[in-house]
């Protein structure tokens, strides 16, 4: 070994020396090392102490140093967390921006019928809450993806129907490029979506059964077992010589087996006589299929205690109700709303774990509408502005005054 390969190997070892006393000194504050001073003449003594350190200290040093990586990866951990923290509220931020009305989810399942209840697929009683279109034909720039997430969230729904009318006009087309849209949106949303075959000034559902046949025909395939979809096949059957036994029931029995070829499960609902009024006419002759629900209807400022007592004679016999129309106001759906009688129906009908389906979703300008005529679709992120008495008044009642 030359002097210059020497003094290469002292320079190399007091290079070492010096990065071991650096981290000796690092870590010092854990591990109360002891430093002394460096000066160019005691090198030699220093690298011999510096050795001797080293080593007498090695394992603590090694634990040290685990320990500041601990420390350092907490660290880390931290800064990432709270990173993602900051990521998160900056988008939710702008998720509501855009959308004001956060998503809500809730399980849907199939829904069943046990006698005169309505079951999901664990057993527990299911209780539809929910609110009904207008007629589709005219209001349906209103059914958009934000008021349904502000009626899911502040109305507290979990359930949606879609008025379609029949008639002389009716276009199966063009209401079909209307209705999947809406449909589509709501099946997303986790709501139930009832679509409603909405028969009324033709009194006799037999009077359109062609369109009848063709509208679920292609609506049921279109949504095949999908547990979301209830069917209600029509609306308000109506007028002498309409009844349950002669027309109604003759009806579903042409209309339901439609549905079932194509969705074998789902739920199909059967308007009852009188505009919905005598559900005990069908507890008296019942279809002889399952996971039937009758529907009764009722508005605030005209129906009491008879239709009640036709309700609770439908239970005793066993069949399974829903109140697929509610108003507020009397039946022909306009002028003032009816607080107290609201209230008494809705109590009712908890206690009698019967859903609930009010009238209606609409900007028409009319007592039983849940928006005022002021309102259009550019307005969604503001929607609370406009809603009529009788919205607040549903709204108050559907968050049990919450
Ligand atoms: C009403 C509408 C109203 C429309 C009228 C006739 O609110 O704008 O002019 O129908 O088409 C029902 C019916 C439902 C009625 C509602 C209120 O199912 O179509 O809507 N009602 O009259 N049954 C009892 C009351």
């Amino acid at each position: 070994m030359n002097m210059r390969t020497d003094y290469h190997i002292s320079v190399r070892m007091w290079n070492i020396q010096c990065e071991l006393m650096r981290m000796c000194h690092d870590v010092n504050a854990y591990m109360k090392v002891p430093t002394f001073n460096l000066t160019y003449d005691n090198k030699i003594d220093y690298l011999e102490q510096a050795m001797n350190i080293t080593e007498k200290y090695a394992d603590s040093i090694r634990q040290a140093f685990t320990k500041i990586l601990e420390k350092r990866n907490i660290v880390i951990i931290s800064a990432i967390v709270v990173f993602l923290i900051t990521i998160a509220f900056v988008i939710g931020k702008s998720y509501n921006k855009n959308t004001s009305y956060e998503m809500i989810t809730k399980d849907v399942s199939w829904l069943k019928v046990e006698s005169n209840k309505i079951v999901n697929n664990s057993g527990e009683q299911i209780l539809l809450k929910g609110i009904s279109s207008h007629g589709l034909e005219w209001y349906s720039d209103i059914l958009t993806e934000n008021a349904f997430k502000y009626l899911r969230k502040e109305f507290q729904i979990n359930t949606f129907r879609i008025a379609v009318y029949p008639g002389e006009n009716f276009n199966l087309e063009n209401i079909k490029s209307k209705l999947y849209p809406i449909v589509d949106k709501l099946i997303e949303l986790d709501l139930y979506v009832i679509i409603d075959w909405h028969t009324l000034e033709e009194c006799d559902p037999n009077v359109y059964i062609e369109d009848s046949k063709m509208f679920f025909t292609d609506v049921s395939k279109k949504y095949s077992n999908i547990p979301n979809i209830l069917y209600e096949i029509c609306n308000e059957p109506n007028s002498n010589p309409v009844t349950w036994d002669d027309h109604i029931k003759p009806y579903a029995e042409k209309i339901i087996p439609i549905i079932r070829e194509n969705s074998s499960n789902s739920i199909i609902i059967v308007g009852t006589p009188d505009y919905c009024k005598k559900v005990n006419k069908a507890a008296d002759n019942p279809l002889e299929y399952s996971n039937i629900i009758y529907s009764v209807h009722f508005y605030a400022g005209t129906h009491g205690k008879i239709v009640k007592d036709n309700i609770k004679y439908a239970l005793e016999k066993g069949i399974a109700v829903l109140a697929t129309e509610w108003g507020t106001t009397i039946e022909n759906g306009d002028g003032k709303i009816y607080e107290e009688s609201s209230k008494q129906w809705i109590d009712f009908l908890e206690e009698n774990k019967i859903g609930y389906i009010n009238w209606s979703f609409s900007n028409k300008n009319e007592g039983s509408a849940i928006l005022t005529d002021k309102y259009t679709k550019e307005k969604e992120q503001v929607i609370h502005k406009y809603l009529t008495e009788s919205g607040k008044l549903v709204q108050k009642i559907y968050n049990k005054g919450e």
